[in-house]
């Protein structure tokens, strides 16, 4: 596609809970707007958690940040809105009536937008087969794309800056740390715990206290912290410092999302959650442990054995085994001081691992490429009754 085509988009987002709704919108518009030069409008309903995750951005029906417009998706929706060239409804929100019927009307003008849902990541086989397909709207005829993200060719991959590795290889972590306050103890393992309430927390903390190896955890704010104070007896905020036996945890501020990534970077370790953070830790390529966001009928389980199963394959029985009863004690409120301790034995195996995943995931195209390539009509597509 020729650098110079710039459209018009519209992203939709509606936050259903935390940050990884608009983490990952957000993520989206600014690489369009920035690397892209694509003319974006974000429309969230909660502008709270946008503010969270970019603090410059203020709690206002419309404005413009990182040369992204934001408007403030309420309802009724206006009925006057101009249609972008591109709609992209993120994780199948539902974009507002009036602006379906305007888009409908833009089809009959000879000119339809290009209209993508946006999915949740899944490393699940049946991606495969269902990303690019595309279904007609039965009131308005609008051919609707449906875009999955993923861990293979076949999928619409991740989001990627294009700079993001080679900004990585010289990130300098003292001047981070220093900046965000932090002074890492010495020889300690500094691992970043980003996470939602977790029981299994308790009998962790008692493996860190007791370990060999002292370990700094940094705790950004939020649910994993309650489960934290819970365990300790405590009233942990952020600034706050606690020490016992091996363990230092230090207390930090919420960061902006640039900052988070980090964050991810300078940690030997990193506990993540949801969809954006795992997804940047991945990045980071340094181990991680995945919380991942839990679901009706253990379908969430499904979806964790999915992504191990592509993560360690061909890997060393003993270490894929340990790798995956951590994870998945974790998620299962388990204890899970054996399995860390093992591990940690394993420590330079699974740096290699992480390492030689986000080096091989990197020879792929972005998502935010492949959107564009849909965008202007480069991208396959399938129809539902049809297969490429
Ligand atoms: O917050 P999450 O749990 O988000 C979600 C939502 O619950 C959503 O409904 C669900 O569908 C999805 O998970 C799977 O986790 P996630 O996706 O990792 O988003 C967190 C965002 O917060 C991410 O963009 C990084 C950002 N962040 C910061 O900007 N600063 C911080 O200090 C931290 C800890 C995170």
């Amino acid at each position: 596609m020729p650098a110079t085509e710039t459209k018009s988009w519209d992203i939709f987002c509606r936050v259903i809970d935390n940050y990884g709704d608009i983490g990952v919108c957000w993520r989206l518009a600014r690489q369009l707007a920035n690397e892209h030069r694509q003319h974006v409008r974000l429309w969230v309903d909660d502008m709270d958690s946008l503010a969270r995750i970019w603090p410059e951005a203020q709690i206002l029906e419309h404005q413009f940040c990182n040369k992204v417009e934001i408007c403030r998706w309420i309802e009724p929706f206006p009925a006057n809105i101009e249609v972008a060239q591109v709609v992209i409804e993120g994780f199948a929100c539902d974009i507002p009536d009036t602006y379906l019927q305007a888009m409908a009307a833009q089809k009959h003008a000879g000119h339809p937008p290009v209209w993508i849902n946006l999915e949740y990541l899944s490393a699940e086989q049946w991606v495969e087969e269902c990303h690019g397909m595309t279904s007609i709207h039965p009131a308005t005829g609008l051919r609707k794309t449906f875009f999955f993200p993923g861990f293979t060719p076949k999928t619409g991959g991740l989001l990627r800056e294009h700079d993001l590795l080679a900004r990585r290889e010289s990130f300098d972590k003292p001047m981070f740390l220093e900046k965000i306050g932090v002074q890492q103890k010495d020889a300690s393992l500094l691992v970043s715990l980003f996470a939602y309430e977790n029981p299994a927390i308790a009998p962790l903390l008692n493996t860190w206290i007791n370990s060999p190896t002292p370990i700094h955890c940094l705790v950004p704010g939020g649910k994993i912290l309650t489960s934290i104070n819970q365990s300790l007896e405590a009233n942990l905020d952020t600034g706050k410092q606690w020490q016992q036996g091996n363990l230092f945890l230090t207390v930090i501020p919420f960061l902006t999302q640039v900052e988070y990534d980090l964050l991810l970077w300078a940690c030997d370790i990193n506990f993540v959650r949801g969809e954006d953070s795992f997804i940047r830790a991945q990045w980071a390529g340094k181990p991680f442990i995945w919380h991942i966001y839990p679901q009706d009928e253990q379908a969430h389980i499904v979806k964790l054995d999915a992504f191990l199963d592509k993560f360690l394959a061909g890997k060393n029985a003993e270490f894929a085994n340990r790798l995956r009863s951590l994870w998945h004690n974790w998620n299962e409120f388990a204890d899970t001081s054996n399995d860390w301790s093992k591990m940690l034995e394993y420590l330079s195996q699974w740096q290699f691992a992480v390492q030689e995943w986000s080096l091989d995931l990197s020879q792929q195209p972005d998502l935010a490429r492949q959107l564009m390539a849909l965008a202007v009509g480069y991208a396959p597509q399938k129809s539902t009754t049809e297969k490429l």
